[in-house]
């Protein structure tokens, strides 16, 4: 049926169920009383819950609305989905195109209005600056709103995206993409706050709620950090269910996330930092709690942390600190649990102050030792440990083969290696942590009628000066999310209309699979082949695999290195010997292959983990159950590479089994300045992100698609030929009531299931004649209804 949301012009909550024949109501529409926000739910599932006070029957033969029900047109029309840009349907070059969205661009950026449509995505230009467009008020006016009656937001999106989940019952996916410092970390936060700020009420909801926000600013703190491109860049990915009830009230969530840039932990460049909360602990810890962690206020003092002077209190860490554990408080932390949290976080930071050097032993070979015990008394205190455990990890390896134990000294730089190695998997496991205890507190067990909206938050595409395996994964991920936008934008589409034998000329576009493929395909592709190397005996580095990869890959189009010997391709000399180059969808990349292999393999020497399960630190212990003699397995776990595409491709298929809303966040300009447009910047993203071809998809295409048994239902009453019965074919049915208004020709076209309409103002003028003839029909039975009293 198609009918949809009604509107009851009573204080009570009154439902009435129509049946019968040519039923105007179907199960799944959503009933709600006049000047309440909260519908009762839907038909269905007010008859399976208890169905309210005064549920009756409407049967079909009064034909009509029951009296003081109303249609709610507002719903009805934003259905459809006309586009800012797309108002037109008249061909033009893509030349421009691509002006009018720059100069558009320009223009709104110029008057802070930041945000524009191209059909029902959204276009987001980070102002770097406050705007005064995110206030209470602002959340009230685009309140149950119609996408294209206001100005263009990120809330009409957030709005449309949750009345569609909350009344017709559709899961949501929110996916927000764009480069590195783009907003899409800030637009993710301000859908968040506005589907809480329109859903739910009452202590609980608002608890969970709370709980929900809260999370962002614990795991910004763990997970984000700054870097040459965004002062705030989140080193993780971050995908976030936010699970409702049937009546749209939010009941709690579900966090994943994906690989952390844990090499920062122990290293990055000048002018950025280590993760946020390093310094917010620093700058916000009162005396006591740094004296219990056993650290000085003092960046400086910890080679982790960028020795610049600049680094503390630069970005109000101590403020960001209370907000943090505070956060922390909301979400459910015990004390207990936070001091265990901030002590691995100052264990981590000590580790970086622990000098290792070597020596000669008798024997003639090198031993690492630990001139200076200080700090590792310390740290060990910190973990409850035996420091000569730690020591020991720190200066030999053993390596368990076939039931032989074989120990081997570590050389200074083995050693350091080894206490790196150590930092980084701490931090990275104490993360992961955290994002499963946050879960732990927002979770809720399985209940009927579930309705997901699904937040996507990832790293976004970047170039840095020196691109590493980090740097591969990010962007591989940023691909793949380019291929669901083209899978669903462009391609999808345009099948459709192929599908539906509707006249079409194809827009070409370009289509980043074979870069995906080049990335992950299962044999030949740089993660194949990376994992050949890290699994195959014998003497495997770098250079073994970038050699690998160049005589594999050295007529992939999108491919480019200098270890493909007599490469006539290769004319740079900016491609050092160790480096491969991909074309991505987004531009040249150059990677630096050293570490590929020891970052892909991520293994933790024996050694250390069965040290860190030895510590009388619970939370610790729990980090490293492999050191648990009884977990000990001689399997090698699987590559970093392997297990992150496997979570890409389940993110994926989660993401198309969901109703996409596309914000996608262009950066104006690359000095994270306000008001400074860097038109050819804008222009190039623009350009690979296929805005362009969304435009001319959206222009040349048809705005509303319908199947033609639901077009028939709505509209049939618009003529007499079809109303109040139509017993043929529902495409004859719909083309015998068109026939009788005269649209200019190309307006409509008729597909194989489909009907196709091109403007949004055809489908807003039939929506009018529909309402005309409701309201006759509505008054004529008002007055039978009078009569009967
Ligand atoms: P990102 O998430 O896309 O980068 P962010 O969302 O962190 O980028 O945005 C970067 C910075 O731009 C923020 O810290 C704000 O200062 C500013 N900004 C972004 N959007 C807005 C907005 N709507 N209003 C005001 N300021 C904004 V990365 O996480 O680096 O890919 O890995
Ligand atoms: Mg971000």
């Amino acid at each position: 049926a198609s009918g949809r949301d009604f509107e009851i012009k009573s204080e009570k909550p009154v439902v009435y169920r129509l049946t019968g024949r040519g039923q105007n109501v179907g199960e799944n529409a959503v009933v709600r009383c006049l000047g309440q926000r909260q519908p009762l739910g839907s038909i269905k599932q007010a008859e399976k819950r208890q169905a309210p006070a005064g549920f009756r029957d409407w049967p079909d033969h009064q034909r009509g609305l029951p009296p003081g029900v109303e249609q709610n047109h507002q719903k009805l029309t934003s259905l459809n989905k006309p586009s800012c840009l797309v108002e037109s349907s008249k061909p033009r070059p893509v030349k421009w195109i691509s002006n009018r969205l720059s100069w558009m661009g320009w223009l709104g950026f110029k008057n802070d209005e930041i945000y524009t449509y191209i059909g029902n995505v959204v276009i987001s230009v980070n102002p770097y600056k406050q705007l005064s467009i995110y206030s209470d008020d602002k959340v009230a006016e685009y309140r149950n709103c119609n996408l294209y009656q206001l100005k263009p937001h990120i809330y009409a999106v957030a709005d449309d995206a949750y009345q569609s989940l909350r009344d017709r019952d559709r899961d949501q996916c929110i996916l927000i993409t764009g480069e590195s410092g783009a907003g899409k970390t800030e637009a993710s936060k301000l859908v968040m706050s506005y589907v809480a700020a329109v859903c739910g009420k009452g202590a609980e909801v608002n608890q969970v709620k709370e709980q929900l926000l809260q999370s962002n600013p614990v795991l910004e703190a763990f997970g984000n950090a700054k870097t040459t491109r965004n002062d705030n860049s989140s080193r993780f990915g971050k995908y976030m269910d936010i699970e409702f009830d049937f009546k749209g009230d939010p009941m709690g969530g579900v966090i994943s996330n994906y690989l952390l840039e844990k090499s920062r932990v122990v290293k990055h460049v000048k002018g950025e930092r280590n993760f946020h909360i390093f310094y917010q602990l620093l700058a916000g810890g009162d005396p006591q709690l740094l004296g219990k962690l056993k650290l000085k206020p003092d960046c400086s003092a910890y080679d982790y942390l960028n020795k610049d002077s600049t680094s503390l209190n630069g970005m109000g860490d101590a403020e960001n600190f209370t907000i943090v554990k505070n956060a922390m408080k909301v979400i459910g932390f015990s004390d207990a649990e936070v001091t265990s949290v901030l002590e691995i976080v100052a264990v981590v930071l000590k580790l970086g102050t622990v000098e290792i050097k070597g020596q000669f032993q008798a024997n003639g070979m090198a031993a690492s030792y630990i001139p200076n015990t200080t700090v590792i008394k310390e740290i060990c205190s910190l973990i409850n440990l035996d420091t000569s455990l730690l020591e020991n990890a720190f200066s030999v390896r053993t390596v368990e083969a076939k039931q032989e134990k074989v120990v081997t000294t570590l050389n200074a730089s083995q050693g350091t290696y080894a206490r790196d190695a150590l930092a980084k998997n701490m931090y990275d496991r104490l993360f992961s942590w955290l994002v499963q205890r946050i879960n732990e507190s927002i979770k809720v067990s399985e209940f009927q009628g579930k309705k997901v909206m699904g937040v996507l938050d990832i790293y976004g595409f970047e170039v840095l000066e020196n691109n590493s395996f980090e740097q591969f994964i990010i962007n591989y991920c940023n691909e793949k999310l380019q291929q669901i936008f083209i899978q669903m934008t462009l391609k999808e589409e345009q099948e459709e209309y192929e599908r539906e034998g509707i006249q079409w000329t194809r827009v070409v576009y370009f289509d980043n699979e074979i870069i995906c493929n080049l990335i992950e395909g299962t044999t030949s592709s740089i993660l194949s082949i990376l994992d050949e190397e890290c699994l195959r005996p014998g003497q495997v580095t770098d250079a073994t695999f970038l050699a690998k990869l160049g005589q594999q890959l050295k007529n992939h189009k999108h491919f480019k290195s200098k270890a493909s010997q007599n490469d006539k391709r290769i004319t740079d000399s900016t491609l050092a010997d160790n480096a491969f180059r991909i074309e991505h969808y987004a531009g040249q990349v150059t990677y630096n292959t050293d570490g590929f292999l020891d970052k892909n393999n991520d293994l933790l020497f024996r050694d250390l983990s069965q040290a860190m399960w030895k510590s009388k630190h619970e939370l610790l212990k729990t980090l490293f159950p492999e050191g648990d003699p009884k977990n000990a397995s001689l399997k090698r776990p699987p590559t970093v590479g392997f297990q992150f595409k496997g979570s890409v491709s389940t993110l994926m298929k989660n993401l198309y089994a969901k109703n996409p809303n596309y914000i996608r966040c262009l950066k104006p300009n690359g000095s994270k300045k306000p008001s400074l447009f860097d038109d050819s910047l804008v222009k190039t993203q623009v350009r690979y992100l296929g805005l362009l071809e969304n435009v001319r998809v959206r222009r040349a295409g048809y705005a509303y698609r319908q199947v033609y048994s639901s077009f028939l239902d709505r509209y049939k009453l618009i003529s007499k030929q079809t109303w109040p019965y139509w017993k043929g074919e529902a495409r004859a049915g719909v083309e015998a009531f068109m026939s009788e208004i005269n649209y200019p020709s190309g307006e409509i076209a008729y597909g194989r299931t489909k009907m196709f309409i091109r403007t949004p103002s055809t489908l807003f003028d039939l929506e009018e004649r529909r309402r005309k003839k409701l309201d006759e029909l509505a008054t004529m039975i008002q007055k039978i209804y009078r009569g009967w009293k």
